[in-house]
């Protein structure tokens, strides 16, 4: 089997299902014989990004890197899954840049702020309301939504099953030949 690296970009908003659907992806793949990598809060923010915060500045600043590294692993043929807010078109279109437009799938996941608000897995919607956290995305710092994306996924009215084999149905073709 050979493979051609590609990244997957996901966007979103904090909630809306970024990471579980690139974990599932990323268990699709693996039990496909195909190399890839997730990037995402976990793994980088604790990390290379450890002194950034959510000023517009430090975002971009945080998706600059995610992008530079992500290069690295796509040009060693490594599908790289990156789960971040990224919120603004320029943030993404900068991302689209440093990697390279024909490696770059944008996968926006469009779940509702009412319900990512309603989910609140981790309370900090309930904080960012209460002025707890300010420029919290979605309450008080913007989301724009992409003008052009690759792939669309409303995680309120679309199983991860389904997602998943849409994902599938999509990517494959750009990586396996
Ligand atoms: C947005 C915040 C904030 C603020 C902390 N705004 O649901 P989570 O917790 O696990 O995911 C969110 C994560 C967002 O980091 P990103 O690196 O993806 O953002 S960006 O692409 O805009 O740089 C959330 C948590 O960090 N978090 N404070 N103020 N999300």
């Amino acid at each position: 089997l050979k493979q051609k690296g590609l990244m997957l970009w996901f966007t979103g908003l904090s909630g809306s299902g970024k990471s579980t659907l690139a974990i599932a992806l990323e268990r699709e793949l693996y039990q496909n014989g195909i190399l890839c990598r997730i990037l995402d809060g976990d793994n980088i923010r604790s990390g290379i990004n450890n002194n950034l915060g959510f000023s517009e500045a430090d975002r971009i600043e945080n998706i600059r890197r995610i992008a530079e590294v992500s290069k690295l692993f796509v040009d060693c043929g490594i599908v790289t899954i990156a789960a971040f807010i990224s919120p603004t078109n320029e943030i993404r279109q900068m991302a689209a840049d440093i990697i390279g437009k024909d490696d770059f799938m944008e996968i926006y996941v469009s779940t509702p702020l009412e319900v990512c608000e309603q989910r609140d897995v981790k309370g900090l919607y309930k904080k960012a309301r209460k002025g707890e956290i300010k420029d919290f995305t979605g309450i008080s710092s913007p989301f724009e939504i992409p003008e052009q994306p690759d792939l669309t996924i409303d995680t309120s009215t679309q199983s991860l099953e389904e997602s998943v084999a849409i994902l599938k149905k999509t990517v494959f073709p750009r990586i396996v030949s």
